[in-house]
């Protein structure tokens, strides 16, 4: 069949609008519609225009590109007063600022001392500390089971691991852990109420501010003192800054890595031969971490970079003043970077490292070997311990939560033995 859409796409041009639906029904097809639509894909964000990215090489140029930036103040629809903080994803863009929000030189200021904190060396220092929160939610998991032997292993186990985790990092107190998930879980969710959400975002404002001016009081040790101290010659983060910084460090280093330890728990026993050549030992869990990294990616759409002059992409030009988002999962789903079998789940393809799924360039996620050790140190314990571990559902009945940006499931009800 003769199809001019389906040329375009070939073509790598774009051929519609995309709208994202925000309560996540059809993730798949909406990453190979992504995919289809071409290099770049004109998207609609609950009414908001943009463009977005959906191919590794293409991604991997845009962004290290200088013209494109994270400064909301470079949006035209923001400018304009098209688009206000009565639209349910500002939070996601105009969070402050930060490492997240900031480029150039300031931006190598703000986030140098905490990428040096989470090199893979400095990360072996709290591997022990890691082992042992893990092995304690191992033996929650196997207290929280119900009668009929089901338990949430969300709920239970891939949810407060990274807040344990990024919280001793931060020196967030073990009492303020469920507060934070429960107010993030809030903030991604598209159920939530703008005004709540507003509210909600203003109330851990608060929160950290608090928690920074305390550590500048009376500083411990962990990454939001350090990060408050005055670098000798280096010109000092302000409060405000601090406060950024520490923000973007609990909401990305909490959310992300749920995603990440649930989406390879899915994927295994969802493909129990590849499951069977890691548990003998033919294939290295880090493969299994990498291949669900590139398969099944924890942020869906990375929101958003803004074009200082025309950029021209393949047949597009991104004019002055748009907004572009990175679509990795599309991106992880790339035919050119990972061969035809792209959406297959395959722990031994010869691709697994090379995916995108922390982006590239100077805002390269710095907790990507954090969430490295996490995974490799929760799964294979996971596994060891309860060796029979199932799901206590199929498969199809496990639900995604209306989160456009984040690949979050509800809850993952699992059968230990
Ligand atoms: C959530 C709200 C907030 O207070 C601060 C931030 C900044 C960092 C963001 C975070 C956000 C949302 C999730 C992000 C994270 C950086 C990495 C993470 C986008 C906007 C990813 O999903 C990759």
């Amino acid at each position: 069949m003769n199809c001019p859409h389906a040329e375009a796409a070939r073509a790598g041009r774009n051929t519609g609008v995309i709208a994202i639906d925000p309560m996540v029904q059809d993730l798949d097809g909406e990453t190979v519609r992504l995919r289809d639509a071409g290099v770049l894909a004109r998207i609609d964000l609950l009414g908001v225009p943009a463009w977005t990215v959906t191919r590794h090489a293409e991604a991997r140029q845009l962004l290290v590109d200088p013209r494109l930036v994270k400064d909301i103040d470079a949006w035209g629809l923001w400018q304009s007063g098209a688009v206000t903080r009565a639209w349910p994803l500002i939070g996601m863009i105009d969070a402050g600022r930060s490492m997240f929000t900031v480029d150039g030189a300031e931006h190598r200021r703000l986030r140098t001392k905490t990428s040096q904190a989470l090199t893979p060396r400095r990360l072996e220092a709290i591997r022990p500390d890691i082992e042992k929160f893990t092995d304690e939610l191992l033996d929650a998991l196997d207290a929280a089971r119900g009668e009929d032997g089901t338990v949430d292993l969300k709920a239970i186990f891939a949810q407060p691991l990274p807040m344990k985790v990024v919280g001793m990092l931060m020196g967030v107190d073990e009492s303020q852990h469920a507060m934070l998930t429960r107010q993030y879980k809030a903030f991604f969710s598209m159920l939530t109420p703008q005004d709540e959400r507003l509210a909600l975002l203003a109330e851990l404002d608060v929160f950290y501010t608090d928690l920074v001016r305390e550590k500048t009081a009376r500083p411990t040790d962990d990454l939001t003192s350090a990060l408050i101290l005055a670098e000798e010659g280096g010109e000092p983060l302000t409060e405000e800054e601090v406060v950024g910084n520490l923000k973007a460090m609990v909401a990305a280093g909490h959310e992300t890595t749920i995603g990440l330890v649930l989406n390879a728990v899915r994927a295994l026993l969802a493909h129990p031969d590849q499951l069977r050549l890691v548990l003998d030992g033919e294939v290295g869990w880090d493969a299994v971490v990498e291949e669900t990294l590139r398969w099944d990616t924890p942020t869906t759409h990375l929101l958003m970079r803004f074009a200082t002059e025309d950029i021209a992409v393949g047949e597009e030009v991104i004019r002055k003043g748009e907004g572009v988002a990175i679509s990795y999962r599309a991106i992880g789903r790339d035919f050119e970077q990972h061969g035809p079998d792209a959406d297959a789940f395959d722990i031994t393809r010869p691709t697994r490292n090379r995916h995108m799924t922390f982006g590239h360039g100077p805002h390269i996620c710095p907790g990507a070997a954090l969430s490295r050790v996490e995974a490799g140190i929760a799964l294979p314990a996971l596994f060891a311990r309860f060796p029979g571990l199932r799901l206590a559902v199929p498969d199809e009945e496990i639900t995604k939560l209306p989160v456009m940006t984040q690949n979050d499931m509800a809850a993952f009800p699992v059968l230990l033995r």
